[in-house]
C-alpha cells in the first residue's frame, strides 16, 4: 500500500509517495501560498497531489493548526496568513477519492521519531521550532492528540508574561519568542524584515544583533524543554522544524538546559528524520502502525 503524505505547514507544503516500509518514493515541496485563503490552500493542495495521486491508495495529512474532526482550526492564525478553519480531510477526499485521514504536524512527527526510537523510550517529547513552535507527546507508548486535538500545543506555554502578544490571543508564549516569526518578529534596525533563515546566516556571519536573536529562541526554548520534563518526565527531547535543525543551534540549547537544576535535564537529539517527520508520522498512523 502506498500512502500519499502531505505537511502542511505555516512556511511550506510537502508531498510524498511513502511505500509500507516507510520509504519515500517521490517528493515534493512548495511555499504555502502567500495568500492564505481557503481557495488559494486548496489549489496549491491539488496542483501537489494531481501528479501522485494515481499511485497511491490512500492519503495521510500532517498539518499545523488544531485538527478537529478532519478540520485545521488555527490555534495562531497568523502562522497560516489568518485562515481561520480550512476542511482538510474534505478536501482531499474530494480532490483524490481516497480515504484520508488528518493528524496535527508535530503530533503526527512525535510518532515517526517514537518509533525511530526503535522501542528505547516509552515516553518522549517531539518539539519543532519552525514557523511556530509545536510539540507532540508520546506517553507510555500512547500518542496524546487530545479530545479536541490540542494536546501537545507547547509552543502556547508562558514562556515570559512582558513577552510580545502571541497570535493565540495569549501574551508572552514560547511561540511568540522562539518561532522563525518570533525571531523574525523581534530583529530591529539592519535586520528588520529578515526572516529567521537569514538572521541564522548574519549570525554566522558574525553580527550581533542575530545572535543575540537567536540566543533569545534558543533559552526559551530549553526553558520549555525544563518544563516538559517536569510535566511528562520523558526520557528524551526529539527536536525538528528548520530552526531546530538549523546548524548550532541544538547545542546551545543544550548549554541553556544544562544551566537549570539538574531534575530538569533530559537528552535533546535532533530529529532522525529531518524534515520528513511530520509526512512519515501520517503515513505510520493511517498504515494502523
Ligand atoms: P514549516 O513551518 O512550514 O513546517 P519550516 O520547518 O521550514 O517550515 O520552518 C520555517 C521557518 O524556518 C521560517 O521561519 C524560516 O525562515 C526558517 N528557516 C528555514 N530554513 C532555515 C535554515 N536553514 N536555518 C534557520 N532557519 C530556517
Ligand atoms: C502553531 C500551531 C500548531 C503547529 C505549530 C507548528 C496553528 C496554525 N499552528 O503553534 O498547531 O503545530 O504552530 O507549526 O495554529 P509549523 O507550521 O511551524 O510547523
Ligand atoms: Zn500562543
Amino acid at each position: 500500500m502506498t500512502t500519499l503524505s502531505i505537511d502542511i505547514g505555516g512556511t511550506k507544503l510537502a508531498v510524498a509517495l511513502v511505500d509500507s516500509s516507510l520509504q519515500i518514493q517521490e517528493r515534493h515541496e512548495l511555499p504555502t501560498p502567500a495568500s492564505k485563503t481557503p481557495d488559494a490552500l486548496r489549489a496549491a493542495l491539488q496542483a501537489l497531489v494531481a501528479p501522485l495521486q494515481g499511485q497511491a491508495t490512500r492519503v495521510a495529512i500532517a498539518s499545523t493548526g488544531i485538527i478537529r474532526d478532519g478540520s485545521l482550526l488555527a490555534l495562531n492564525p497568523h502562522n497560516l496568513g489568518g485562515l481561520l478553519h480550512f476542511p482538510l480531510v474534505q478536501t482531499l477526499k474530494d480532490l483524490t477519492a481516497l480515504p484520508t485521514l488528518a493528524v496535527n504536524d508535530a503530533q503526527a512527527a512525535a510518532w515517526a521519531e517514537y518509533h525511530a526510537l526503535g522501542g528505547e523510550f516509552r515516553d518522549m517529547v517531539f518539539i519543532t521550532v519552525s514557523t511556530g513552535v509545536g510539540g507532540g507527546v508520546v506517553s507510555d507508548g500512547k500518542l496524546l492528540t487530545g479530545i479536541g486535538g490540542l494536546a501537545g500545543h507547547l509552543g502556547h506555554t508562558l514562556a515570559d508574561p512582558h513577552g510580545p502578544v502571541c497570535g493565540c490571543g495569549r501574551v508572552g508564549c514560547v511561540e511568540a519568542i522562539a518561532s522563525g516569526r518570533g525571531i523574525a518578529a523581534a530583529a530591529e534596525g539592519a535586520l528588520a524584515g529578515c526572516d529567521a533563515k537569514t538572521i541564522f546566516s548574519r549570525a554566522g556571519q558574525g553580527d550581533e544583533q542575530a545572535r543575540r536573536l537567536i540566543h533569545r529562541s534558543a533559552r526559551t526554548l530549553a526553558r520549555l524543554v525544563a518544563d516538559v520534563k517536569a510535566t511528562i518526565d520523558c526520557q528524551i527531547v526529539v527536536i525538528g522544524g528548520s530552526v531546530g535543525l538549523a546548524e548550532g543551534y541544538l547545542p546551545l540549547v543544550e548549554n541553556y538546559l544544562a544551566q537549570e537544576p539538574s531534575a530538569y535535564h533530559v537528552e535533546l537529539r535532533a530529529a532522525h528524520y529531518r524534515h520528513d517527520a511530520g509526512l512519515l508520522g501520517a503515513a505510520l498512523l493511517a498504515q494502523g502502525d
